[in-house]
């Protein structure tokens, strides 16, 4: 798959594309069930919420040398659908995994995420350019009530934006100060809800402003984000780095690997 002409252009005036069935059935399936068996690993790249501690965000599940590993995910993120679309809009095909994470989102309990851009926090992980773009794949399907995303249109266009410390959520992270915020959203068109099939994928600029609500369905939301960075844009040194399942220092590039003549199910199985 090629994006074209028409979407990379969206691409560059939106902030983000929206690609509907970009993953089929049958690859959803296999995904889904590597959710079940990993929602029961124990380890330290797994972060927890709500009464029942039930798992919020697994963090490397692209990297054999973790507990959260998946052989299917990490197919998903070598398809010519994933990692060739973001070669694409990044212009490079030197790309490496700054991480790849599952966000469950659960039914009920799963919580918010503050208005951000992902850069805020990539910047000060040593990362000098905003040279990065996140591939994102609904496993469930994304509603309004489930807690979808929600994107602000052409605000990649901003910049980076100062951020603070937001603590108010089970994970803490860098937000978008909520004063500025309200100008922001007061001045430009309205956030447009990423909601979809599973199968439905969207990809992302890291100065994009996004947040996310409460899931008050009944069912969980599942996202997966594959976050590509130029390999010669990796991180330079920082004071007390964030840990290796967040900011990876494994800058190998990354290879396409499903060939045209293989089945879709069978890449990812
Ligand atoms: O999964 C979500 O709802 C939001 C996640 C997000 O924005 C992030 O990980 O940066």
């Amino acid at each position: 798959m090629r994006l074209t002409t028409e979407q990379l252009d969206q691409y560059e005036r939106d902030g983000f594309l929206l690609l509907p069935e970009l993953i089929s059935a049958s690859e959803i399936a296999i995904l889904r069930d590597e959710v079940e068996r990993l929602k029961g690993v124990e380890a330290d790249c797994v972060i927890r919420e709500g009464r029942n501690s039930a798992p919020k965000i697994l963090l490397k599940l692209d990297d054999p040398e973790w507990p959260t590993y998946s052989a299917p995910f990490r197919a998903l993120s070598r398809l010519e659908r994933t990692l060739g679309a973001a070669q694409q809009v990044l212009h490079d095909d030197a790309l490496y995994m700054h991480h790849c994470k599952l966000n469950i989102k659960s039914a009920i309990e799963g919580s918010v995420w503050q208005w951000h851009q992902d850069y805020m926090q990539w910047q000060l992980d040593g990362i000098d350019r905003p040279d990065l773009v996140t591939v994102m794949v609904m496993l469930e399907e994304a509603t309004e009530m489930s807690g979808c995303l929600y994107f602000l249109p052409g605000t990649h266009k901003i910049g980076r934006i100062e951020p603070y410390f937001d603590e108010s959520t089970a994970y803490k992270f860098m937000a978008a100060p909520p004063e500025q915020m309200k100008d922001i959203l007061a001045s430009h068109p309205a956030p447009v809800p990423i909601t979809g099939k599973p199968g439905t994928a969207a990809i992302f600029h890291c100065n994009l402003l996004h947040a996310s609500g409460h899931n008050l369905s009944h069912r969980d939301r599942w996202h997966i984000y594959m976050c590509y960075n130029r390999c010669d844009n990796h991180p330079h040194d920082v004071e007390n780095p964030r840990p290796e399942w967040v900011r990876s220092t494994d800058w190998t590039r990354l290879q396409v690997e499903d060939g045209e003549a293989r089945k879709e199910s069978t890449v990812i199985a």
